[in-house]
């Protein structure tokens, strides 16, 4: 076996040719003649999949057999985006596949372009979780994801009529997925509703006997689908295991005896409906049924498969927390926390205070967002039906919870009150957040500023309860490998060259050693090339695949100012389509002596809206209807000056085309509200620099590079919100006259029919403006222009470009995860022996 095994791993040219004529015979049943390039990517992936498959059985027996603790990372979104390139790049195989399909006639890099994203997640969150697997098996670490294979990932957008958001179905499963194994063989039954019975001695939900009965009234199958994940320049290749839900039985046979053949389908349908859909909603909870039962399946299905594992190994429970550590990303998996301690208590029979202590040691729970509307919040009632147990199980632990505040603060209710995990209401509301902090022995934010927030703010009450230590920072990081290497292969070539090897896309922090070159003629202009062709190709494709009217391709000479990020007011893209408004009314005003003097610049924006959000819609609107009319301006110098793009879709795959090819990028958020934000470091990995508040992430990244003078800061500062928010509220400080003179041109119909818009635009100007727009316009317009002073200067700006570069080794997510694993999961790294 294993001689024939070592054979099947072999990857010299021919091997790599006999497997991918093999897949396309006998996996595709096609033949040389009717193979099309789509064809030819499914035969080239299932050949790189067998040899993903082979290290990856490895690194499976090697974890069993060195049983250390383990992390799980629990997430109902993981956003991968395509997954040949970056296997091939990860276990060092792209050149040898390149040149086994050259010789028979194929080129392997443009099969690329023929894998759909696989988009479980809607933004931020969801991709921190890719570039976390990519950096937990690039260290070796011994860790697994956890996740959901939802039939339909994030919608597909397009533009109608050049200006409203709809939505499309995303449907990537349609032609099979050669990166997933289907583990029929791995199943767990998953229950609903039903009713909850006492023990025998009749005292269920009691203080010190607590143990109870759960009779779900309905079951479905979890199956699993595994999907691996190498690492970089390792032997390791990690898991994700998302579940699929079955029917419980394929049809109901009593009552397909009874004739009643729909029912039995329909049956089907409503199990299979639980992992149907990814949710479209970044921060705002869809407050569903489908989508609680979607967390519960979500953290059933998981706990049983880690509970099994840990069972295996035949330890006393009190060892749970030396093998296990689970990280809750948010609180959409929060559930987990009653499950397990539902598990131990009604299931094993543990103790309830035995059960709870073990249970907050083994989870951990990550904070994403500060925003209050963005707290997942569950009615009661709800909870009550669909999960009984579980919810007489959080009434409890919030008892003891509320029992231990008082002891400390006795006759303190309004703090009990502020601090319950049951928020009182009209309607009784379980706050999930809460939740997961009391069941948690960390909880950490995402960036320095976020997490100061969170320690101080949002969770104030159980800061001062718990003690600082319960709540640490670890700011979030990037893969180097897909945001640089795979995103940008000339940038990766030119460093590559210039530090003299490729340790850097292991050791991030290598990149500081660029600094030297920051002035170096030859290698600025190297630097600039890059840039340029990267700039080009993004025109290239914005030509071929963007609406642009007949417009003609955009100038690539231009400076391009890029904003991609989902469509979210705290986000504030209609800040910066109003500062476009604004540079469009100040170009047209201008003499030809003074246009001769202006910048000209690309603003190019992506992103999606939740279907719901009706002002995120409104913004897309905007954006689109300032883009017709500026791109349609009948003054030609104008058109050269200033120009807009909307490209649709924004995706993975769009976005590791357009962020290497950005000059500027916005991160412009009201201060405290982005918790850290990661296409940021992104873009200034890519020699991007930034235009932003001192928010999120932007913060840190600024004093990595060497301060606020490598980068374009503006606008109120966190501290400051609170106050500022109360002055527009109550005291209505004077408007400036630029800004009334955007709204006013948007208002007098100078971008068509003005109504869809003045509700939004006055709101602005009188007590509405929660996100600061008009408080930090004036001073946005003023960083646009030293902007467009430091870019007149090609060598400055070039310096501040590589500069910036150098100085993102602090923001690789392998930084990251080691931070993890040392802060928080108490785990070491699982490197593959040497192979023999
Ligand atoms: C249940 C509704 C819902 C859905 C998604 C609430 C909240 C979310 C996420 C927390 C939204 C999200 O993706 N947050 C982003 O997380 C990134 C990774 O930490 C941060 O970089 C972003 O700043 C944050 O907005």
């Amino acid at each position: 076996w294993n001689k024939i095994r070592k054979d099947c791993e072999s990857v010299d040219t021919s091997s790599i040719q006999r497997s991918f004529v093999n897949h396309v015979y006998s996996t595709l049943a096609r033949t040389p003649y009717n193979l099309d390039e789509f064809g030819a990517y499914q035969a080239a992936a299932h050949s790189v999949r067998d040899q993903l498959i082979h290290k990856w059985i490895s690194t499976q027996q090697h974890f069993t057999r060195s049983n250390p603790k383990r992390v799980y990372y629990l997430s109902l979104e993981f956003l991968m985006g395509r997954t040949m390139q970056n296997c091939v790049i990860n276990m060092d195989m792209e050149e040898a596949y390149s040149k086994a399909l050259r010789e028979m006639g194929l080129a392997f890099e443009t099969l690329y372009d023929q894998e759909t994203d696989a988009a479980l997640g809607n933004g931020g969150l969801g991709r921190l979780a890719a570039c976390y697997m990519d950096s937990l098996a690039t260290l070796d670490y011994p860790a697994l994801g956890y996740g959901l294979r939802y039939t339909y990932g994030i919608f597909e957008q397009r533009i109608r009529n050049g200006e409203d958001q709809v939505e499309y179905p995303d449907y990537w499963l349609r032609f099979t997925n050669p990166w997933e194994v289907a583990r029929v063989d791995v199943a767990y039954p998953v229950g609903f509703y039903g009713s909850v019975h006492n023990d025998s001695a009749g005292r269920a939900g009691q203080p010190g006997q607590p143990a109870a009965r759960w009779e779900p009234a309905e079951f479905v199958q979890a199956v699993a689908y595994d999907v691996p994940i190498p690492g970089y320049d390792t032997d390791t290749v990690l898991n994700i295991r998302l579940w699929s839900s079955k029917p419980q039985r394929q049809f109901d046979l009593s009552s397909f005896n009874d004739g009643e053949y729909e029912k039995s389908v329909a049956e089907k349908q409503r199990a299979e409906n639980i992992t149907s859909v990814l949710y479209p909603n970044d921060n705002t909870p869809a407050g569903k049924e489908l989508r609680l039962k979607q967390q519960y399946f979500f953290v059933c299905a998981t706990l049983q498969d880690i509970l099994r594992r840990f069972s295996k190994l035949n330890l006393p429970w009190s060892e749970l927390p030396n093998k296990v550590g689970i990280q809750l990303n948010d609180t959409h998996p929060s559930l987990g926390i009653v499950e397990l301690q539902r598990v131990l208590v009604d299931e094993h029979g543990l103790e309830w205070d035995i059960a709870w202590a073990l249970v907050q040691r083994v989870y951990a729970y990550t904070n994403h967002t500060v925003l209050p509307e963005a707290l997942e919040c569950w009615p009661v009632s709800l909870m009550e039906r669909l999960l009984p147990r579980h919810m007489r199980i959080i009434f409890d632990i919030n008892l003891y919870f509320l029992r231990s505040v008082e002891q400390r603060f006795p006759g303190d209710y309004e703090r009990l009150r502020r601090m319950s995990i049951i928020e009182e209401g009209h309607q009784q509301m379980v706050r999930m957040a809460y939740l997961a902090v009391v069941g948690s022995h960390t909880v950490n934010g995402v960036a320095r500023i976020h997490s100061d927030l969170v320690r101080s703010k949002l969770f104030r009450d159980f800061a001062e309860f718990y003690g600082d230590d319960k709540f640490v920072n670890i700011t979030n990081g990037i893969t180097p490998r897909r945001w640089l290497h795979v995103a940008n292969p000339q940038l990766s070539a030119l460093i590559t060259k210039r530090l003299g090897s490729n340790r850097w896309l292991k050791d991030l922090t290598e990149l500081s050693r660029l600094k030297a070159f920051a002035d170096d003629e030859d290698f600025q202009q190297e630097w600039r090339q890059v840039k340029r062709t990267r700039k080009e190709s993004l025109a290239e494709y914005i030509q071929k695949h963007v609406d642009t009217a007949g417009e003609g391709p955009v100038n690539s000479e231009a400076l391009f100012d890029v904003q991609v990020k989902r469509i979210h007011e705290y986000k504030r893209q209609l800040m910066n389509i109003l500062g476009v408004v604004h540079r469009y009314l100040r170009i047209k005003e201008a003499s030809a002596e003074e246009r001769r003097d202006i910048v000209p610049r690309v603003f190019i924006f992506g992103g999606k809206a939740a279907p719901g959000y009706h002002t995120a819609k409104l913004i897309i609107k905007l954006i689109n209807r300032v883009k017709n009319v500026i791109n349609a301006d009948p003054d030609a110098e104008l058109r050269k000056l200033i120009r807009v793009v909307y490209i649709p879709n924004y995706s993975v795959t769009l976005a590791e085309r357009i962020i290497p090819a950005s000059d500027i990028s916005e991160h412009i958020s009201t201060a405290g509200t982005e918790a850290s934000g990661t296409s940021n470091m992104k873009f200034v990995l890519n020699g991007g620099l930034l235009i932003g508040t001192r928010d999120g992430a932007n913060v840190e990244i600024a004093e990595h590079i060497g301060g606020w003078d490598l980068a374009f800061e503006f606008g109120a500062k966190a501290e400051e919100v609170d106050d500022l928010r109360n002055k527009v509220r109550y005291l209505r400080p004077e408007i400036h006259p630029a800004f009334r003179r955007v709204v006013e041109a948007i208002k007098s119909g100078q971008f068509g029919d003005s109504s869809p818009f003045v509700n939004m635009l006055d709101r602005l100007v009188s007590d509405g403006d929660y996100y600061l727009i008009t408080v930090d316009f004036p001073s946005y317009p003023e960083a646009q222009e030293r902007v467009d002073a430091a870019y007149k200067d090609q060598k400055k700006w070039t310096r501040m470009s590589i500069e910036n570069c150098a100085g993102m080794g602090f923001f690789s997510a392998d930084r990251s995860v080691q931070d993890y694993a040392k802060k928080i999961w108490g785990i070491n790294p699982c490197p593959p022996p040497p192979s023999k």
